[in-house]
């Protein structure tokens, strides 16, 4: 299956900016490779080429500053070749990675890096890349760059990649881009262009293809034998980011809207595994389920949060902005999210008894939940009686997913379920 990978929404570049060409080029080439918008996941880093990703109707990883290329090498590794790896990178990102540009070529992940090769940072105002061309003019570097720039594609190619090539941004090349695409391993495509803000203004007698001729950059392609992609399941090292565990649905549930649920609880008191059991559950009575750990480094102190998100449908876009239900059970959880609670306007907030009274809009249910299911129940327990009160799946779902899981023989929540809720006035 195909479709469209690109929103309706102008794209976000100022007037002239070659970024915007090499998007149109990117989504033709996917059009014509017929792939499936989901089937792709497009990484990016800090720079003006990364504020598109919001664009893409591709899955989309925003990274930090040069730590694309990274990003991508974990992600290709897991995945398996039915999927496509597109990286967006800067000149400037490019060369602050260099190592993982060069380390991802040289174990040939199986992805396709861009490099918007504008010769300059365009987010930060025009300075200077390690990639800049010598000579090259910018506003933090009037009298032109003294040294010669990195040459991306000669430092990928010698480091092993499987195809390296530079191409000027200019019309359609987009069969360069379904080349890059459709090579065994790691390929790059240096796009040259002209940041029309900065570079453009500071360099107006030389046109894009002098600079890059004078700078002795080739458009000859760059080609390494074919050899076999990284990936950790052919090494036999571990399984895909996909496998998990199938998840029998043997429960109907009673939700009909797609709903997100805040845990926030403490270090060391089984938040993590119960949102996990919860979703699991929730898929079990056969909703679609996300969930997300939030913790600090120092793992055994301090707050443990989740966010979990329900549906009846798909959920392609797995963030609880306005949470609709929040279960507080330690005063860890409590001063975490309660920012997020002062600013509900609606929703329900069930917390245990012994917690300070919030100022929000939302209804709030406190209840004893701490003192009969222990420190290390009480999350697991909050979200049943959430569960149970807005009648989202049978918790007899939630008791059979904490026998079979890691809390099996741990944890048993059934003889709590009978405990009225106290309301609040
Ligand atoms: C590690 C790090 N260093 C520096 C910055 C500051 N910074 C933000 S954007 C940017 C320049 C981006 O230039 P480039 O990667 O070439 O992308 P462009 O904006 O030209 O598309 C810099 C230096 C940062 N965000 N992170
Ligand atoms: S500042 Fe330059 S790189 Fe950034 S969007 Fe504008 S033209 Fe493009």
């Amino acid at each position: 299956m195909s479709g469209r990978f690109l929103t309706d929404s102008p794209l976000p570049f100022c007037g002239g900016c070659g970024h915007g060409l090499v998007v149109r080029n990117t989504a033709k080439a996917l059009e014509r490779l017929g792939v499936s918008p989901l089937d792709v996941v497009l990484v990016t880093d800090i720079g003006c080429h990364g504020i598109i990703d919001g664009h893409f109707l591709t899955h989309t990883v925003h990274g930090l500053h040069g730590r694309a290329v990274a990003l991508a090498a974990g992600i290709a590794a897991g995945l398996p070749e039915t999927k496509t790896v597109l990286v967006y990178v800067g000149d400037g990102g490019a060369v602050i990675g260099l190592q993982h540009l060069v380390e991802a070529a040289h174990h040939n992940f199986d992805m396709t890096v861009i490099v918007h090769s504008n010769m300059l940072y365009g987010m930060t105002g025009g300075q200077p890349s390690g990639a800049t061309p010598c000579g090259y003019r910018t506003p933090s570097c009037p009298a032109g760059k003294a040294e010669p720039g990195y040459d991306l594609c000669q430092r990928v190619h010698s480091a092993g990649a499987a195809s390296a090539r530079r191409v000027i941004g200019k019309g359609d090349f987009s069969d360069v881009i379904v080349e890059a695409m459709t090579t065994p391993g790691f390929a790059m495509v240096e796009v040259m262009e002209h940041c029309s803000s900065y570079g453009v203004k500071h360099n107006p007698e030389r046109s894009l293809e002098a600079i890059v001729r004078d700078a002795e950059l080739s458009m000859e392609p760059l080609r390494n034998p074919v050899t076999k992609p990284f990936r950790i399941e052919s090494r036999g090292e571990a399984l895909s980011l996909l496998a998990i565990d199938p998840i029998d649905r043997r429960f109907r549930a009673g939700l009909d809207r797609r709903i997100s649920i805040l845990l926030g609880g403490s270090a060391g008191e089984g938040v993590q595994v119960a949102a996990e059991t919860f979703a699991r559950a929730a898929i079990a009575a056969g909703l679609s389920a996300t969930k997300k750990g939030i913790y600090p480094v120092t793992v055994g102190v301090g707050y443990s949060v989740a966010e979990i998100i329900l549906s009846p449908e798909p959920i392609l876009y797995a963030a609880a902005i306005t949470p609709d239900l929040v279960a507080l059970t330690s005063l860890d959880g409590f001063k975490y999210y309660q920012r997020v609670i002062t600013e509900m306007r609606s929703g329900h907030i069930l917390m245990d008894e012994e917690l300070p009274g919030p100022v929000t809009n939302a209804t709030v249910t406190r209840a004893d939940i701490r003192r009969p299911a222990g420190k290390r129940g009480a999350a697991l327990y909050a979200l049943a009686l959430l569960a149970r009160q807005h009648r989202l799946f049978p918790t007899a779902a939630l008791v059979e997913e904490s026998a079979r899981g890691r809390l099996a023989g741990k944890l048993d929540i059934s003889h709590l379920l009978s405990q009225p809720d106290k309301e609040d006035a």
